[in-house]
């Protein structure tokens, strides 16, 4: 089954109106191809600049949210809020709220379920860590990630699920074509046989983790491999290139 491409930026706690205005007015003018779904993932505070500001063809994404609509939960903010930026997406666990914030598979699957009762889009984020991948585990990690995820998913339609292994993250050690390819036939395969045949085939499985200009290209090019999420080259021109990748 032929699916939309799906390219993700996600400028984590970078920017300020200056650098991520010149940044959109990069992709406002670039010749992006429309058969690629593009969305950015913007700083909170910058979530409403971004979407007033970004071409309507350029989708928005939040990093993160809370799992309830609102309340007393000082520095969190809720799908509805994002909403109401016109925001129409958001990321949920990312292996740097995972490691560094030291939230938990039970908490991201609470995270999901509400983003998506909320009507986000939500690109899910899943990984493993390098003694993992060492250790042989790769393949028992992103299943239970991803089990985590599924047990709280009802409409797959907006689910992105992105496999970002944590070594390959920002450290300019991307995983190869082969690598990646390898991950996301085994996670497709456990849609097909723990969800359903329909998801599997449906499903984005984007990778993540020092995608470049450069690498883009081969990357994209596997069968299993729908798109990618892009963390430092995001915020570069080159980010145009890589939207194009399968141009
Ligand atoms: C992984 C990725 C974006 P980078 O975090 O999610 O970042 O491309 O900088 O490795």
């Amino acid at each position: 089954m032929v699916v939309t491409f799906f390219v993700g930026g996600n400028w984590k706690m970078n920017g300020d109106r200056k650098s991520l205005g010149d940044l959109i007015t990069t992709l406002n003018t670039a010749s992006l191809n429309d058969e690629t779904e593009v969305v950015c993932g913007a700083p909170t505070v910058y979530l409403d600049f971004a979407r007033s500001n970004l071409d309507a063809r350029i989708g928005v994404a939040a990093q993160n949210c809370y799992k309830v609509a609102k309340g007393a939960f000082t520095g969190e903010i809720s799908p509805v809020m994002i909403k109401d930026c016109g925001v129409e997406w958001v990321i949920l666990g990312h292996s740097e709220r995972r490691h560094v914030f030291g939230e938990n598979d039970e908490l991201i699957g609470q995270k999901v379920a509400h983003a998506l009762e909320s009507g986000l889009g939500v690109i899910a984020c899943i990984g493993e860590k390098l003694e993992e991948r060492e250790a042989g585990t790769t393949e028992e990690v992103v299943y239970a990630q991803t089990q985590a995820i599924a047990d709280n998913v009802k409409d797959w339609s907006k689910v992105v699920l992105a496999y970002e292994p944590v070594w390959a993250i920002g450290t300019g050690k991307t995983a190869s074509p082969e690598q990646a390819q390898e991950v996301h036939e085994k996670l497709r395969e456990w849609m097909r046989a723990n969800v359903s045949e329909a998801v599997a085939d449906s499903v984005r499985i984007i990778y993540g983790g020092s995608v470049t200009g450069a690498n883009c290209k081969e990357l994209g090019s596997q069968n299993d491999v729908d798109g990618f999420l892009v963390g430092g080259a995001s915020l570069k021109p080159e980010f145009v290139d890589i939207i194009n990748a399968r141009a």
